[in-house]
């Protein structure tokens, strides 16, 4: 994507839990179903289009459960109309083969990381055999993936991933920088400038997230650049030095209001369907 050219609305993703907090040190984290539900809602009022979820078991723990996943699926389409993308990636310690089986649960969309990467003290293990079976997986299941880049590399890796097995299903080609990971990339504007002027021209759009601090930067210069914004308590549980997120809708409305300054205002779900390639392949089934 040598000249990304800008989008007139903002995609907002919400990544509102991950599998790394834990609700002893963040209470507000939505980790039960019912609380989902709610963040979903008001996150969508809020601006957001798409959510990334990572599901907790009943003592608050992350888990691949496919159970769980179908209930989660079932009751976000059921109460809000964001586009639901499940994690593939779930935590560090899961197995390829439960992180496979998440498209069992039948999302809209999936992440789907190009690389392994450092993440803190642990590896978050991507290999090469792993990406592809993942991916071939959305093909023959028509899930929409979106490819998480950590690193430089994984750029580089996405053009393999293209050049070898084709176009996802949907025709589109969204990824998202995730910057800021202890290991990986910086979440500052001149790396992020650099990997925009990296990715294939089968791109089609883009987001980025910054990790902690990184968060304002990077929103900020995805912004400038064209891009569009993730934002969460996945992310950062902080709003402000000292200062708790003490619900998912604040960054989501402060992402929204970054986005109206930026004049390219948030994109309702239905618009985030078309970026994405969901609505043609709906109106295709
Ligand atoms: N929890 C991280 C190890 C994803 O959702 O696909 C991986 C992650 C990426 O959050
Ligand atoms: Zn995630």
């Amino acid at each position: 994507m040598a000249s990304p050219s800008p989008t007139r609305e903002t995609l907002i993703t919400v990544a509102p839990t991950g599998a790394e907090a834990s609700k002893d040190a963040c209470p507000d984290l939505p980790t039960t179903l019912p609380e989902l539900v709610e963040t979903a809602q008001r996150c969508e009022s809020a601006g957001a289009a798409m959510i990334h979820v990572h599901v907790r078991d009943a003592d608050h723990r992350s888990t691949l459960d496919l159970g769980r996943l179908r209930r989660c699926v079932a009751a976000l389409r059921a109460e809000t109309d964001l586009v639901i993308q499940l994690s593939t990636g779930g935590a560090v310690t899961d197995s390829y083969a439960d992180r496979l089986r998440v498209l069992d649960a039948e999302p809209d969309s999936c992440s789907l990381t190009m690389g392994t990467v450092n993440f803190g003290d642990d590896v978050f293990s991507n290999p090469w055999p792993f990406v592809v079976e993942l991916y071939e997986l959305t093909q023959a299941r028509g899930v929409v993936p979106e490819f998480e880049l950590f690193d430089l590399g994984h750029v580089a890796a996405l053009h393999r991933l293209l050049d070898t097995c084709g176009p996802p299903f949907g025709g589109r080609v969204h990824c998202d920088f995730v910057m800021g990971v202890p290991g990986g990339m910086p979440g500052d504007a001149a790396t992020l400038t650099a990997a925009v002027q990296a990715l294939p021209h089968a791109v089609t759009s883009w987001s980025a997230t910054g990790i902690g601090r990184t968060t304002l930067p990077v929103a900020l210069a995805a912004l400038s650049c064209g891009g569009h914004l993730r934002v969460g308590m996945e992310d950062t549980l902080s709003f402000a030095k000292g200062r708790p997120v003490r619900h998912n809708a604040e960054l989501v409305e402060r992402a929204a209001t970054l986005a109206m300054v930026a004049q390219r205002p948030p994109m309702p779900p239905g618009g985030a369907r078309e970026l994405l390639g969901l609505a043609s392949a709906e109106v295709g089934q």
